[in-house]
C-alpha cells in the first residue's frame, strides 16, 4: 500500500477518533493499549471488510460502530480478563504449549449445572487438563435445540445450567488454575425463536435482513441445484417454508435459520456478542459450522473466499477488544482446503488460531480397521502443515458423528480406491464387516454407502463386545486400540482434546434415545452421562476405568515436560517400510525432537535399532510408555499389541 492512499487516510481518521473515544471511556494504561492495537489491526480490519461490504455501506463508518462497541466492552471488561489480555499480549505462544491439553464436556451431561462444574475441577486437574471446552451453553431453543446449535439468546445460558454469572465465576475458578476456558459460538445460524428471527417473522424489515429469505421457490431451486445435503434424513433439503415470512435458508434443522451474513449488520451483531463472550471469561470461541456463512449460487455454498474475509475481520477486532482470546474454527472440509481457516491463503494473513484435525482423526480411525498405516503416512504428509502461530486440535471423537474424509487421491496413491475405502470404513464401524470388533451405528445412511458412524471410543474400539464376551484378552486388546489412538492424539502436534468419558472407556449409551427430543438423533448415543460411579473406579487397581485413566494422566504429564510436543514443533510422518507401524517424528525450535512408535496392526512389533539407524535415528532411552506398552531391549524396541513408545532424540 503506497503512503497516502485512500485507505491510510480512513485508518488516520479511524484511529484520532477512536484515541478520543478510548481517553473518554477507559483509564490508563488501558487508552493506550487500545489505541496501540487498533493501530496494529485495524488495517487488517478493514481490508477484508471494505471487500465484503464497500459496495453496501460507508466502511469507514461501519469500522467506526464496531470500535465504538469494542470500546465500550473492552470498558466493561474485568481486571482480572485485561490481566489475562496483557500475559498473553506478551506470550502470543501461550496455547502451542506442550503442557496444554484440552477436555471437552457437555455441563448439564458431566456436572449438572455451571455451579456443580465447579466442584469437579480437581478432577480435570487431576487429568492434567488445561483447556476446557464446554459444549453450547447459551440458551437454547425449548425442545429439541441440536445439542444447543440453536441459540435463542446469546445473552443468556441455558436456564437448565445456570445463569450468566455462573459462568463468569467458573470462568473465573478456571483461569485461577490455569486452564482456559472454550465455549461454542455458533454464528451461521440462530434458532428460529431468538428475537432477531421473530422480528424478521413479525415483518420488521431490518430483521428480514437477518437472514436468508425469498418469497417463492425460485432461488431456493436454483441454489439447491449444487447445494449438498448436511441432515439428508433430519431435515432434506436448505430451505424451510415459514408461514408469513416465506422460505427461509436453513441448512441444517428447519428450526435453525441461517444469518445472511451479506449484511454488515449482522456481522456487527455477532461481533457485539464475540466481545460479551469474550468479557463472561471465554478464553477460545469455537465457531460452529464455519464453512457455511457466505453462500453463492452455483457453489456448495461452503469454504467461499467472502466465508475466510469474514473470520479474518473477525479476528482482526477481536485482536483490538480482546487480544488473549482465540478463534477456533470447526470446518469439516477436505484437507488440501483446511489451512485456509488458520490463514493459509498462499501467503500468511492472520484467520482463526485453532483448527480441528479431522484429518487426523479419520486417518486414526482407518488404520485401526486395517492395522495398516500407508494411507495415514500419504494423507497426513500430503496434506499442508498448520501455519506456525497456529495450532490444530487434536482428537480421537468429537460429539458428532464420524464422517469417512479419505481423498480420493490419497486412497489412489496407496492402491485403494477412495468410494470403496469409505465405504468399507462405515461397514466396518457398523460392525457388518466379518471380524470387526466395533459397535457403531450409521448415523444417516448414504447412498454411496460410505455412511457416517455414531458410537463412543470405547464402543468403537471394542470394549463392549469384549466386555459381553467377558473375554479379558479381547478387552486388553480393545483398552489397548483407545490408548494408542490417544497417545497419537497427544503427541501428534496441536491441543489433544479428551471427549468426556473417553478417559473412562465410557461405552455407547444404551438408552441414548429414551430423553425427549433424542429418538431421532443417534449421535446421542456417543454423548453419555458422565459415569460418576465409573470415575470412582479410577482409584480401583485392576479395573478398565483405573487403566485407560493411569495412561491418560501419564500422557498428559510427559507431554506436559517434552517441548517437542509443543503444537508449533514439526511433524513427519516416518516410512520405515513396516505397514503395521505408526512412526512420527517431532522437531521444535529449541533443537529438542522426539520419535514416536505405535503398533496400529495389533500384532506386537520388533523395532531393531538397525532400523531406526538407517533411518537417520541414533537410539534414544524410552521417555514414556504406556502402560507396559513398550519396553527396549537386545538392540530393538519392543511393542506389545497396540503399544506405543515415545523416544526422546538426541539434540541436534
Ligand atoms: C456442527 O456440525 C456441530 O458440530 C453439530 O453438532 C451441529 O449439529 C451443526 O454444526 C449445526 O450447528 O455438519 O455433521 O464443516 O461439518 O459444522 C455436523 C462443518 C455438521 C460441519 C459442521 C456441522
Amino acid at each position: 500500500m503506497t503512503h497516502g492512499s485512500a485507505s491510510d487516510d480512513v485508518v488516520r481518521r479511524l484511529l484520532a477518533g477512536a484515541v478520543a473515544d478510548a481517553a473518554g471511556r477507559l483509564a490508563e494504561p488501558d487508552a493506550a493499549a487500545f489505541v496501540l492495537r487498533a493501530q496494529r489491526w485495524l488495517p487488517d480490519a478493514l481490508r477484508p471488510l471494505e471487500a465484503l461490504y464497500g459496495d453496501r455501506v460507508d466502511v469507514a463508518e461501519l469500522v467506526r460502530d464496531l470500535l465504538d462497541d469494542a470500546v465500550g466492552l473492552v470498558a466493561e471488561r474485568s481486571d482480572e480478563l485485561r490481566a489475562l489480555d496483557r500475559q498473553r499480549e506478551s506470550d502470543p505462544d501461550w496455547f502451542q504449549e506442550s503442557r496444554m491439553v484440552g477436555y471437552v464436556c457437555y455441563v448439564d451431561r458431566f456436572a449438572g449445572t455451571l455451579t456443580a462444574m465447579r466442584s469437579h475441577l480437581d478432577y480435570l486437574a487431576e487429568l492434567g487438563t488445561t483447556y476446557l471446552h464446554l459444549m453450547p451453553v447459551l440458551a437454547p431453543r425449548e425442545g429439541e435445540s441440536d445439542g444447543g446449535y440453536a441459540v435463542a439468546d446469546y445473552d443468556a445460558v441455558d436456564p437448565r445450567i445456570g445463569v450468566i454469572g455462573d459462568l463468569t465465576a467458573l470462568a473465573s475458578d478456571l483461569h485461577r488454575r490455569g486452564i482456559a476456558l472454550c465455549v461454542d459460538l455458533v454464528l451461521n445460524h440462530t434458532a428460529r425463536e431468538h428475537p432477531w428471527a421473530q422480528r424478521a417473522l413479525a415483518g420488521d424489515p431490518r430483521f428480514r435482513d437477518f437472514y436468508l429469505v425469498y418469497p417463492d421457490r425460485l432461488m431456493p431451486d436454483a441454489f439447491e441445484a449444487t447445494l449438498p445435503e448436511i441432515f439428508p434424513g433430519l431435515a432434506p433439503g436448505s430451505f424451510t417454508h415459514v408461514e408469513g415470512l416465506g422460505w427461509v435458508w436453513t441448512t441444517f434443522r428447519e428450526f435453525q435459520w441461517d444469518l445472511n451474513y451479506a449484511n454488515p449488520d449482522v456481522f456487527r451483531a455477532m461481533l457485539r456478542t464475540m466481545l460479551t463472550l469474550a468479557n463472561r471469561g471465554a478464553d477460545i470461541l469455537r465457531l460452529d459450522a464455519a464453512p457455511f456463512l457466505w453462500k453463492r449460487l452455483g457453489t456448495d455454498c461452503q469454504d467461499q473466499p467472502e466465508t475466510h474475509l469474514l473470520l479474518q475481520a473477525f479476528r482482526a477486532m477481536l485482536s483490538v477488544a480482546a487480544p488473549g482470546v482465540l478463534l477456533k474454527a470447526e470446518a469439516m472440509v477436505a484437507p488440501d482446503i483446511l489451512t485456509r481457516y488458520l490463514g493459509d491463503h498462499g501467503e500468511y494473513c492472520r484467520e482463526c488460531d485453532l483448527a480441528y484435525d479431522n484429518q487426523l482423526m479419520v486417518m486414526l480411525w482407518s488404520m485401526l480397521a486395517t492395522g495398516t498405516s500407508d494411507l495415514a503416512r500419504q494423507a497426513l504428509t500430503r496434506r499442508p502443515a498448520a501455519p506456525r502461530s497456529t495450532s490444530w486440535v487434536t482428537y480421537v471423537r468429537g460429539h458428532d458423528d464420524i464422517g469417512w474424509a479419505v481423498a480420493d487421491a490419497d486412497a489412489a496413491a496407496v492402491g485403494l480406491d477412495g468410494p470403496a475405502h469409505r465405504r468399507f470404513l462405515s461397514e466396518f464401524y457398523d460392525g457388518t464387516v466379518p471380524g470387526s470388533f466395533a459397535e457403531g451405528d450409521v448415523f444417516q445412511a448414504s447412498p454411496t454407502g460410505a455412511s457416517p458412524i455414531s458410537g463412543t471410543t470405547a464402543s468403537l474400539c471394542g470394549v463392549g463386545i469384549a466386555l459381553e464376551a467377558q473375554d479379558e484378552v479381547a478387552l486388553d486388546l480393545a483398552l489397548s486400540r483407545l490408548e494408542a489412538l490417544y497417545s497419537v492424539v497427544f503427541s501428534f502436534g496441536g491441543i489433544p482434546l479428551v471427549y468426556m468419558g473417553d478417559e473412562l472407556a465410557l461405552r455407547n449409551d444404551p438408552a441414548w434415545a429414551d430423553e425427549p427430543g433424542h429418538g431421532h438423533d443417534n449421535r446421542w448415543v456417543h454423548r453419555p452421562r458422565m459415569d460418576w460411579a465409573a470415575a470412582e473406579r479410577r482409584n480401583q487397581e485392576g479395573t478398565a476405568e483405573s487403566r485407560v485413566f493411569a495412561t491418560m494422566k501419564v500422557l498428559a504429564a510427559a507431554r506436559g515436560e517434552l517441548s517437542a510436543l509443543r503444537s508449533d514443533a514439526s511433524s513427519t510422518v516416518l516410512d520405515l517400510g513396516v505397514p503395521g507401524l505408526l512412526a512420527y517424528v517431532r522437531g521444535a525450535e529449541d533443537g529438542s525432537g522426539l520419535l514416536a512408535l505405535v503398533d496400529i496392526g495389533g500384532n506386537g512389533q520388533v523395532v531393531g535399532f538397525d532400523i531406526l539407524r538407517s533411518a537417520g535415528f541414533d537410539v534414544p532411552a524410552i521417555a514414556v510408555v504406556g502402560r507396559h506398552t513398550a519396553s527396549v531391549a537386545d538392540d530393538a524396541v519392543h511393542l506389545r499389541p497396540y503399544g506405543f513408545a515415545w523416544l526422546p532424540l538426541p539434540r541436534d
